[in-house]
């Protein structure tokens, strides 16, 4: 009844473009750790907290995947579904070393690199004489040889794409996406496979009856828009069609500077939450300090005992970095949760719509 085909008649001109190749480790940590203690090799390996303290799992080696075991779960968990698995504790100096060794490889093809956390980056490599996915397989290749890690890869004509790509022939595979195919590789996907959709958003999507990209592909844009909006929905069917119009971002400023904190003992008691926020408060804002940048949006994080979380933030009207006021903000937040009542495991701050501070300061002066 509101199918329509006219949305991206023949193929978008933004596919066109560029060509992109996402990288990603595999089990990157764990993998690091077996790498360098052989004993460990072909066991289930956790990296994370002790199973008998109240960590979480960074990541694991694919023997213990088969188990169940994911991460950021509860370690103790972790342990009950996988009682032989070993725990390693993160070694975050060593990986950052090792992430640096991967970006020295990544460089060899081009300066537009954009790292997105340790073990994943984003390369534009449509200048580059080579096809991309040969520049896939020789990064791939070479990381193997000089690291010897395993990577995969996805090679797609935006982020979008090549992101979910790799991801795909995941351990130590490619993927390749041409542009003609944008809209054919998204189809099968659930929604919850584009970056942004999150398991909030996945429900309401799926009250409309749209599970899959293709639910929506078929989709009348005017109809769309009635249930969900004008600006929710141009996304909505660009990233649906394979549209993706970021550019890989070099000098990627950061986004967000958080901080957050599991508590060895749950906290109940409303003065001692607000302490914790203060601390952590500071710690943020002494980041942002450091970095010279200022926020505008103050988030809080609270995960209870029972691992259900809420998030709550307020937007103010400057930047700011200063201790106090992010503290006395997250304290805020806190009074409209059950902070106080409900014994917590986690608090975590954050400050988002970050600015240079020094911009701000010549905005005022
Ligand atoms: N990580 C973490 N906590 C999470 C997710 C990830 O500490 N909730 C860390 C550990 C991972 C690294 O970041 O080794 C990279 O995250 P990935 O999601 O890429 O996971 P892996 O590289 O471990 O596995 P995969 O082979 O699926 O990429
Ligand atoms: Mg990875």
């Amino acid at each position: 009844m509101h199918e329509n085909k006219e949305n991206y008649p023949n193929i978008h001109n933004s596919l066109l473009k560029r060509k992109i190749v996402h990288i990603d480790m595999d089990c990157f940590y764990a993998a690091v750790e077996a790498r360098d203690n052989p004993s460990l090799r072909g066991l289930p390996l956790i990296v994370g907290g002790e199973p008998n303290s109240r960590g979480v799992v960074a990541t694991c080696s694919y023997e213990a995947r088969k188990f169940g075991v994911r991460s950021a779960m509860a370690s103790s968990q972790a342990k009950r579904l996988c009682p032989n698995a070993i725990f390693v504790k993160p070694n975050f100096k060593k990986y950052k070393l090792i992430s640096s060794q991967v970006r020295t490889i990544l460089k060899r093809y081009t300066a537009s690199i954009e790292p997105v956390s340790l073990d994943e980056a984003y390369l534009d490599v449509t200048e580059h004489k080579l096809y991309a996915s040969k520049i896939a397989v020789q990064i791939c290749a070479t990381i193997k040889h000089e690291l010897q890690l395993s990577a995969s890869a996805g090679v797609g004509p935006n982020k979008l794409i090549a992101k979910i790509a790799s991801d795909i022939n995941k351990p130590n595979g490619i993927k390749v996406v041409v542009p003609e195919a944008a809209a054919a590789f998204m189809a099968d996907l659930p929604l919850r496979k584009i970056g942004g959709i999150g398991p909030v958003m996945e429900k309401k999507l799926s009250s409309f009856g749209l599970q899959y990209c293709k639910d929506v592909q078929i989709l009348k844009k005017a109809y769309l828009i009635e249930c969900l909006g004008e600006r929710f929905s141009t996304w909505l069917l660009e990233r649906c069609n394979g549209i993706d119009e970021r550019a890989v971002e070099a000098t990627r400023i950061r986004k967000s500077f958080s901080c957050e904190d599991t508590f060895a003992k749950d906290i109940v008691s409303l003065d001692q939450v607000n302490f914790e926020l203060s601390r952590i408060a500071a710690k943020v804002s002494s980041s942002l300090q450091k970095s010279g940048m200022a926020g505008k949006t103050i988030s809080l994080k609270i995960k209870y005992y029972d691992f259900k979380q809420v998030t709550r933030s307020r937007t103010i009207e400057y930047h700011s970095n200063c201790p106090e006021l992010i503290a006395n903000i997250s304290i805020d937040l806190a009074a409209k949760t059950e902070a106080g009542t409900k014994p917590i495991r986690l608090l975590g701050v954050g400050v988002s719509g970050i600015n240079k501070e020094k911009e701000q300061k010549d905005l005022f002066s």
